[in-house]
């Protein structure tokens, strides 16, 4: 194994951020990186933050960082940011290093860009929380930019998702979009400081109960001043350990979202290649009644599995020269 490499999983910064770089943006390390790392993860505890902008999910992470480190944890956290042409997409992980760095803390921040294609946030962040997993983090939080499809993939990709409320936001309970209450195992109302906050506990204890299984632990925290955070946290910890599987079977796991991811992006750089002439015949076949959609979308599949990646692609995928 190259020296960078066997640093990075020693959790050495530069080398860490190299490592995810790769498979973030399937640099030519990429391959090395994720033979190295998959040996190595599923012991990681995984923690979804989710909730309306402006609920202080940055900042009740910064004071579950806090926590996590005065309990000798060591921490990775991904802030996904929307990939805003204004802002350039970093916004939230800064706040957050800034928030970590005041606590004195040393702790891995990094920050992705919410990249609207298929496959993108999902199987880079993946990857990424995979990385930090073998590079010995004890806990990795994910920040969620809370809209559109983020908190499904961030429950997929999370052992367990905070659903984080605040009063005074317009957040009522019944202004959350549909299926999030569901998704989430663990209701925190922060800013409990402000007094409107037992109206939304009480708010959230009543849609605890209606939920199928059971119901939600209600944390109030103050990112603010601290209180409830203690609690959130012992609450993640015992509910990782009572739900965690085997790390053989937490390590197949999570290779086998990565593959999937992979074949998928695989196959649909393959299939936007293939040639227009062909396609349109295949569109024909459809057309003139020889074929069904069902028939004609598997003859996409076979003519794209002909097509192998061009020599000069940096592909995840070790393809034989064609
Ligand atoms: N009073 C009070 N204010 C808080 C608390 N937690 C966060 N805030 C404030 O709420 C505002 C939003 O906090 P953020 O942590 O940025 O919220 P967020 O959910 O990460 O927001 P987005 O990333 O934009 O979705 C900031 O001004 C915080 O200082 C708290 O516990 N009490
Ligand atoms: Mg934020």
């Amino acid at each position: 194994m190259q020296s960078w490499l066997h640093q990075a999983l020693q959790g050495h910064r530069a080398s860490l951020g190299r490592a995810i770089t790769a498979v973030e943006e399937n640099t030519s390390d990429a391959p090395a990186v994720l033979a190295a790392v998959y040996p190595l993860v599923g012991r990681a505890m995984v923690v979804g933050f989710t909730g309306a902008p402006g609920a202080g999910k940055s900042t009740l992470i910064a004071a579950c960082i806090a926590d996590a480190v005065g309990r000798g944890m060591s921490v990775g956290v991904i802030a996904v940011d929307p990939s805003s042409p204004v802002s350039g997409g970093s916004v939230l992980g800064d706040r957050i290093r800034m928030l970590a760095m005041a606590s004195g803390k040393d702790v891995y921040v990094r920050s992705l860009a919410a990249r609207g294609h298929l496959g993108g946030l999902s199987s880079a962040s993946s990857r990424v929380v995979d990385v930090l997993d073998a590079a010995g983090k004890d806990v990795i939080f994910i920040e969620s930019v809370g809209v559109g499809q983020s908190e499904t993939e961030i429950s997929q990709l999370a052992h367990l998702t905070v659903l984080v409320c605040a009063p005074g936001m317009g957040d009522d309970v019944q202004m959350i979009k549909a299926g999030v209450l569901e998704m989430a195992d663990v209701y925190a109302v922060n800013k409990a400081d402000l007094p409107e906050a037992q109206r939304v506990i009480r708010q959230l204890q009543a849609a605890a109960h209606l939920a199928p299984g059971a119901a939600p632990p209600v944390v109030a925290t103050s990112a603010a001043t601290g209180e409830g955070v203690a609690k959130l946290m012992d609450v993640l910890v015992a509910a990782h350990a009572a739900k965690k599987a085997p790390v053989e079977l937490e390590r197949v796991r999570r290779m086998r979202l990565t593959l999937q991811s992979m074949a998928v992006q695989e196959m649909q750089r393959r299939v936007t290649k293939m040639d227009d002439t062909q396609m349109d015949r295949i569109c024909q076949t459809v057309l003139s009644g020889q074929a069904s959609f069902v028939g004609a979308v598997q003859e996409v599949l076979e003519r794209a599995q002909e097509l192998t990646p061009p020599a000069e692609s940096v592909s995840i995928i070790q393809s034989k020269p064609s």
